[in-house]
């Protein structure tokens, strides 16, 4: 049987130059690595992606990735952090993409991360949302019962659902029986996709996860969420590149944790032996107030009354006054419980942007200061012709002098040291399986193309060379998810 796949859904060229190994000669429906768990992740360019990718790369796994849009400029960063990354092109409204991707893969886990996360953006782009957010999910969903020919017991899923569900909420703090009452396009987007994965499981018995989390930051949080908006404003200010701040509500809590310890969590849920639900948080709510006094004083200001504005642009037509989660069933059948604490995630914010924003300035300065080439002196210019005919042949020109020899270049500033970023100390053993079991093979996947390599396309848009590409995405995307970069306007709200 010939190996079906979507017209124009191919691994992306560089992607596919990078592979450590081409593909094993396979018979359909029979996968000659099994003992090699293979995972795909939609969302892999965001925060979570990053540090789920380096996680179950760690853990040995094959893990696919899903790029959408041409010349994604963050392929590079994510070629980087996951050596041997698999990348595929796709795009969460785009259900051929999505099969074709899951076809390629033939993942055993599925995580399904990819979104239009910024809840502020939500309303401005609701139905984007809708689509991305919410029908992205039933896509997901749709393309792996469409895969496996309605078996969907095989591949496990995790969903990435969120504390905004629980939005005006009904109790404190927030738990897996929780009612939801969202309060944001977002909102009923995310409820919209943790219903479907819970009907999935109960109608197709999926091996569907839905993991509740609370918000969780990092140096690689976009710029427009509003603990990296701080934690970069600070450093800013503190190295005396920005005056202050201007930002919205200050009175609303968050329950924030470090995104690296939350993905240890969604892949702890893919290794029970049934799916279920887990809210994911610290169990701790602190205000904007209080995040701004821990990034604040980690640069030593312990006022900063002065340096922090509020604008009406920055509210929200409806707020989620206070999040705090409950991880107790997470910490009893995961085994997990967050790392790093409030104080010492806000205090890593810091430190990254302070040495990120440092070195983008040093390099301005270089560039600034560098001494302008000399100008060379006017040539002397001819005396006016006497009356008369013009002589045939010009009188010579006097040499011009020597150029003089630029001055050396001046040194920029040292640049400051960054302090070490705190390593997480690795969970203890999970009480359920860490290698997957080989499972059996799927009927699905004996009909299904196992992992042809792509023919080359007509013409391949290099993710490395297009002259066109910009080197880091603008400072307002509504996601950044990149390591910390020195982009300069102010975000959004
Ligand atoms: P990010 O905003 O950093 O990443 C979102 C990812 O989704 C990016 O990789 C983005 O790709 C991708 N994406 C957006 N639109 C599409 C599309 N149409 N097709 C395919 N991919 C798309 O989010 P996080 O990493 O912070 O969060 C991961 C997931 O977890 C999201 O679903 C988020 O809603 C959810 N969540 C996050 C929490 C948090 O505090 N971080 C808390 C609870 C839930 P690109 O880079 O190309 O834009
Ligand atoms: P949230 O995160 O909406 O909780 O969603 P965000 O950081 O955007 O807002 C948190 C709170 O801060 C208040 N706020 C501001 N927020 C932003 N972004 N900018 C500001 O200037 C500002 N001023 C005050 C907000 O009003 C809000 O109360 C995040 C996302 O990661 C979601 O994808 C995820 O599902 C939830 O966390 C859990």
């Amino acid at each position: 049987m010939q190996p079906r796949r979507p017209a124009g859904l191919t691994e992306t060229d560089s992607s596919r130059r990078r592979r450590r190994r081409p593909p094993p000669p396979v018979r359909p429906g029979e996968r000659k690595d099994e003992d090699v768990p293979r995972a795909l992740i939609t969302g892999i360019t965001g925060q979570d992606g990053l540090y789920l990718g380096e996680l179950l790369t760690a853990k040995g796994y094959e893990v696919f990735g899903l790029v959408r849009g041409q010349s994604n400029p963050k392929v590079a960063v994510v070629e980087r952090l996951v050596p041997g990354v698999v990348l595929l092109e796709g795009d969460l409204t785009d259900l051929p993409s999505l099969i074709g991707a899951v076809e390629i893969s033939q993942p055993d886990e599925v995580y399904n991360l990819g979104a239009i996360s910024f809840v502020g953006l939500s309303w401005k782009q609701a139905e984007l949302t809708g689509e991305t957010t919410g029908m992205g999910v039933l896509r997901v969903l749709e393309a792996l019962r469409i895969a496996g020919g309605n078996d969907m017991s095989r591949v496990r899923f995790y969903q990435a659902s969120s504390s905004e569900m629980f939005g005006k909420v009904r109790e404190t703090p927030q738990r897996e029986t929780t009612p939801f009452h969202p309060r944001s396009p977002y909102g009923v987007a995310k409820t919209f996709g943790h219903y479907l994965t819970v009907n999935y499981r109960e109608s197709y018995g999926a091996f569907a996860c839905s993991g509740l989390l609370f918000n969780h930051e990092s140096p690689r949080r976009g710029i427009e969420f509003v603990t990296r908006k701080i934690t970069r404003a600070v450093a800013r200010i503190s190295l005396g590149l920005q005056d202050s701040l201007t930002l919205g509500n200050l009175e609303s809590r968050r329950d924030w944790g470090f995104a690296g310890d939350y993905v240890e969590a969604m892949w702890r849920m893919l290794q029970q032996e049934t799916p279920d639900d887990y809210v994911v948080a610290t169990g701790v709510t602190h205000s904007i107030r209080e995040l701004l006094d821990a990034a604040f004083g980690r640069v030593g200001i312990g006022d900063w009354s002065g340096l922090v504005k509020q604008d009406p642009r920055f509210f929200r037509p409806a707020e989620v006054d206070v999040l705090v989660g409950d991880p107790s069933k997470a910490r009893e059948v995961l085994g997990w419980t967050p790392r790093v604490g409030f104080e010492e995630l806000i205090a890593m914010m810091v430190d990254a942007d302070l040495a990120l924003e440092a070195e983008a300035a040093a390099r301005e300065h270089l560039t600034a200061t560098a001494p302008p080439l000399p100008v060379r002196p006017p040539l002397p210019v001819p005396p006016p012709p006497p009356d008369g005919p013009a002589p045939a042949v010009a009188p010579p020109r006097s040499a011009p002098p020597p150029r003089p020899t630029p001055p050396p270049r001046p040194t920029p500033p040292p640049r400051p040291a960054p302090p070490p970023r705190p390593t997480p100390p690795s969970h203890p053993t999970p009480p359920t399986r860490r290698t997957l079991p080989s499972r059996p093979a799927s009927p699905s996947h004996r009909t299904l193309a196992p992992r042809p390599a792509p023919p080359p396309r007509p013409t391949p848009p290099s993710h490395r060379s297009s002259p066109d590409r910009p080197t880091a995405p603008p400072a307002d995307a509504p996601s950044a998810g990149l390591p910390a970069q020195g982009a300069s306007s102010e975000a959004r709200p």
